[in-house]
């Protein structure tokens, strides 16, 4: 493991999101996002918990500037709260406070030589425009991403150098349209507690109009900031390893298949302005058709590729065996199913939290795979960790000896610079988290931080994984340096 064959000017951080870290939820103007409405109905999340306090970034960011300081990053992935900048969408003013905050927080992280790298919505938006017209289900809400995302550049981006504009927005429709995980929280079959709909629509009408609100953004970037700012645009999306289960032909075009219809979906129509034909000829008429205005606006709109990477799956053909809806299994999922074991061995080491087996090898192989498909775009590990589960009990002394964790991230470090030195473009990794924060559904109950928070005094405590994070970057700073 060498980070001396890393590229100069690698970014290194680490990467987070409002919702997950902030906390503040209705300090100093701040509106509800559709995920502070979420987290307070009842049986949503595993430990009824919710993001109000989060671990309270938004008044201890100096404190974790600081804690990345130490780490030696150059860089850091946050995401700005929609509904702390505009409380109400565009139907109401833009709350002066929120700008401040994050002035204060790129200004800060300047000062260290930590470069922003700002995520414009990870799966939130205020409440009012999901009450208004149904959030992603309606065109309209283009327009009002085009002005939220306005407003970030013209008040942040002279300063900031690298903006997303979705995280994994394939997750997110399918957690908030299929399963009701996430909010809007709307599902195809009645279980739990989620609003029944047509998500075999839905999800790729929600999709369509993400697609499109992310040209429109680039487009507003490009033609208005990019010039002047010299930064560059990108989304993020989830992007799991895809291992044939067999060497049979079904099985690897079931592979391809799921590779479509998980992340071709979004990237097919960003960079080459049409859904992958598999998409369109097993959905026909589910799947919203681009217009020739629309093929015009998403020709090669971005300029980075980010990669949320954690672990991979194999997939199964589903005209052999019987294969579950929600996995892969139904029409509008490719009929492609993803299992993690084949005859009872898993694809990799399991670890603590179910969907994360311990495969190195997909890292260099994700990246191979995207740069073929994509020309060598540039890419960015956007995310990349490992979770441990609170039920285990563990006290806090073995909490922060993470060796896991360690062996994970040097694994994975090592397929992502193998890949690097066979010609991949990467420019950049994040390792999911700086701190252990609010995981979604499964609220505080699985911790992926370097560092440790005990969330009873908020206190953040550096994990073995820090020291070994921090020690991978300066091998690669003394390198640069000489
Ligand atoms: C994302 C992820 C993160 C998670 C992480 C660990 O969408 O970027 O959901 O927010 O916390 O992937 O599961």
């Amino acid at each position: 493991l060498d980070p001396s064959s890393l590229p100069p000017n690698f970014l290194f951080g680490t990467a987070s999101s409002s919702y997950q870290f902030e906390g503040a939820y209705l300090s100093d103007g701040k509106g509800l996002s559709n995920w502070d409405i979420f987290t307070h109905t009842s049986g949503k999340i595993i430990d009824g918990s919710n993001g109000d306090i989060a671990v309270d970034q938004y008044h201890r960011f100096l404190e974790d500037i600081d804690l990345m300081e130490t780490l030696g990053v150059n860089s850091y992935r946050f995401s700005i709260s929609w509904a702390r900048i505009l409380p109400k969408g565009r139907f109401g003013d833009i709350n002066r406070a929120g700008i401040s905050y994050y002035n204060k927080l790129i200004n800060a992280l300047l000062l260290k030589g930590i470069q922003p790298f700002v995520t414009l919505t990870h799966y939130d938006m205020p409440q009012e425009l999901e009450e208004r017209y149904g959030g992603w289900l309606s065109p309209k809400c283009q327009e009002d991403f085009g002005y939220y995302v306005d407003i970030c550049f013209k008040y942040f981006g002279d300063r900031v150098n690298y903006w997303v504009t979705f995280n994994e927005p394939n997750l997110q429709v399918i957690n908030g349209y299929r399963t009701g995980e996430s909010p809007p929280s709307r599902c195809s079959s009645p279980f739990g507690n989620c609003t029944h709909g047509d998500s075999e629509k839905e999800t790729f009408l929600a999709a369509h109009n993400i697609i499109l609100a992310h040209a429109n953004a680039v487009h507003i970037y490009r033609t208005k900031y990019q010039k002047q700012q010299g930064g560059s645009i990108g989304i993020v999306i989830h992007c799991p390893w895809f291992e044939p289960y067999s060497n049979s032909t079904a099985d690897n075009l079931a592979t391809d298949r799921a590779q479509d219809f998980l992340m071709n979906w979004f990237l097919d129509p960003i960079i080459f302005g049409k859904y992958p034909a598999e998409m369109t000829k097993i959905l026909g008429s589910a799947i919203p058709k681009f217009s020739s205005n629309d093929r015009e606006k998403l020709n090669k709109g971005l300029d980075f590729i980010g990669i949320n990477h954690y672990t991979g799956f194999y997939i199964q053909d589903c005209s052999f065996v019987v294969c579950k809806p929600g996995q892969g299994g139904s029409r509008t999922e490719g009929l492609a199913q993803q299992v993690q074991e084949k005859d009872g061995v898993p694809i990799g080491k399991s670890s603590e939290v179910d969907w994360i087996h311990v495969y190195p090898q997909g890292m260099e192989k994700i990246i191979t795979y995207l740069k073929e498909r994509y020309n060598n775009t540039p890419m960015i590990i956007t995310e990349n960790g490992f979770g441990q589960e609170s039920y285990l009990n563990r006290t806090i002394e073995e909490y922060l000896q993470d060796r896991d964790r360690v062996e994970y991230m040097s694994g994975y470090l090592d397929s992502l610079m193998t890949a690097m030195l066979k010609g991949a473009d990467v420019r950049g990794y994040f390792a999911w988290s700086l701190l252990d924060n609010f995981e979604w559904g499964r609220g505080y109950t699985r911790r992926f931080g370097l560092h440790h928070v005990d969330y009873t005094t908020l206190k953040r405590i550096p994990r073995l994984s820090a020291t070994w994070f921090k020690e991978f970057i300066a091998r690669y700073k003394v390198d640069k340096s000489q």
